[in-house]
C-alpha cells in the first residue's frame, strides 16, 4: 500500500515545489500554467502584470503600442509600486498622466480609473518651455516633460483572476 502511494505523493510534491521555485525566482516558463499568473514574459507585482517596450517612444504612440499587446501604460498608484518598478523594470518611464486638455490639470489614469497618487519631484511639474505635458516617472519622483519625448515604456495588464 506504502509502495503505491509514496511515488504519487512525491511526484505531486516534486512538481508543486518546483513550480513555487520557478515563479518566485521570477522565471518566466512558469507563468502560462498557473491560473493567477502573468502571461509569458511579463513581470508581476501584486495583481498587475508589466511588460517593457524595445524602443522608447513619445506619450501618446507608447500608449498604442501598449494597446496593441493587450494593456494600457503604467499608472503607479503608490510609492511601492514605483520602487519595484524602478528596481526591475528601468529607472526612468512613461506614466499615464498629462496636462494636455487643460495646462496645469493633470490627469492620471489607471487602465479608466482615475488615480489621485502624486509624486512629482521639486519644483515639478514647472510647464518647462511652455510645452511640458506629459509625465514621466523616476527614482526621485515625477517630472512633466514634453510629449514628444523619447522615453521608456512600461505598459500594464491586470494579473488574470484566480478561478477555483
Ligand atoms: C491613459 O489611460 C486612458 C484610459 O485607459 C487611455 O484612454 C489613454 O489613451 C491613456 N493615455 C496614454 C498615453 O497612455
Ligand atoms: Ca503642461
Ligand atoms: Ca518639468
Amino acid at each position: 500500500h506504502l509502495k503505491k502511494m509514496l511515488p504519487k505523493r512525491l511526484v505531486v510534491g516534486l512538481i508543486s515545489l518546483c513550480l513555487m521555485i520557478r515563479c518566485t525566482s521570477g522565471n518566466e516558463r512558469c507563468g502560462a500554467s498557473i491560473r493567477g499568473a502573468c502571461p509569458l514574459a511579463w513581470s508581476q507585482w501584486g495583481d498587475k502584470c508589466y511588460k517593457q517596450l524595445s524602443e522608447n517612444l513619445p506619450w501618446a504612440e507608447a500608449n498604442q503600442e501598449c494597446i496593441k499587446m493587450g494593456s494600457v501604460l503604467v499608472m503607479p498608484q503608490s510609492q511601492e509600486e514605483t520602487e519595484y518598478l524602478v528596481k526591475n523594470m528601468i529607472y526612468y518611464f512613461w506614466i499615464n498622466c498629462s496636462d494636455l486638455q487643460v495646462e496645469g490639470t493633470w490627469v492620471c489614469q489607471d487602465g479608466t480609473t482615475g488615480v489621485e497618487y502624486r509624486n512629482w519631484r521639486d519644483g515639478e511639474p514647472n510647464n518647462g518651455g511652455g510645452r511640458e505635458d506629459c509625465a514621466a516617472a523616476g527614482e526621485s519622483g515625477w517630472n512633466d516633460v514634453p510629449c514628444d519625448d523619447l522615453s521608456p515604456v512600461i505598459c500594464q495588464r491586470p494579473a488574470p483572476q484566480l478561478h477555483f
